[in-house]
């Protein structure tokens, strides 16, 4: 299970992290936290020992979204998210710079409109380029037919619970992390939440 830490500051997300770390595999953090507490706050986190993914969702031209993506990894980050529709010199570009995930396909219905047409290409794409992608829980067969493409790249699938996907549904579908947010800093006891989560998607593996 892959921690969304999209609260705003720094004391409520060490605060967050300190009561899960134990249920959790990594931290995801993204412009909530990172425009409230500043890039300062993965070294901070770093602190509980698990990967942090930095989920900037890169989509600029090439050398602006390399440089994006040094400046994260140097500040701690282990992986760090791209859009894969941005086409294949950005992802190539970040990929010179930083261990990536690549969006391959989003969990909104929104997604439909444009991203999701395109989801086989970028997941070939990502197989290039990345250790792993980015496939919605929301649509599970996106997910079957996007493993057959990448092969054994990582798949994190976000859009559980809060979203609408149940628990569970990602990973047999084929994912290999869960990535959840609401349901667990939103909860009145995330740290109970988020062990009812991980005895769930263990009773999958
Ligand atoms: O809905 P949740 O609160 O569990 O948060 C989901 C997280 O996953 C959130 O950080 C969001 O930015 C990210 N994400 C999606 O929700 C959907 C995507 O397609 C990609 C990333």
């Amino acid at each position: 299970m892959i921690l969304a830490l999209d609260v705003n500051g720094a004391k409520r997300a060490v605060e967050v992290v300190g009561e899960t770390s134990k249920c959790i595999d990594a931290i995801k953090v993204g412009y909530p936290l990172i425009l409230t507490a500043g890039l300062g706050i993965i070294a901070d986190l770093k602190k509980f020992g698990l990967p942090i993914i930095a989920d900037f969702k890169v989509a600029d031209v090439p050398h602006v979204s390399a440089e994006i993506c040094r400046l994260a990894t140097k500040a701690g980050a282990d992986f760090v998210i791209v859009q894969g529709i941005m086409g294949s010199d950005v992802v190539e570009a970040c990929s010179k710079v930083a261990t990536l995930f690549v969006v391959s396909d989003m969990s909104h219905p929104g997604a439909l409109d444009y991203i999701s047409g395109h989801n086989q290409e970028i997941a070939g794409l990502a197989k290039r380029f990345a250790e792993g992608i980015v496939a919605p829980a929301t649509r599970p067969q996106t997910i079957k037919t996007l493993r057959n493409i990448v092969g054994d790249l990582i798949i994190i699938s976000p859009g559980v619970k809060a979203q609408g996907a149940k628990v569970g549904s990602a990973i047999s579908a084929g994912a290999d992390f869960e990535i959840i947010g609401r349901a667990i800093y939103s909860s009145p006891d995330p740290a109970l939440a988020a062990e009812q989560i991980k005895i769930k998607l263990k009773g999958l593996i």
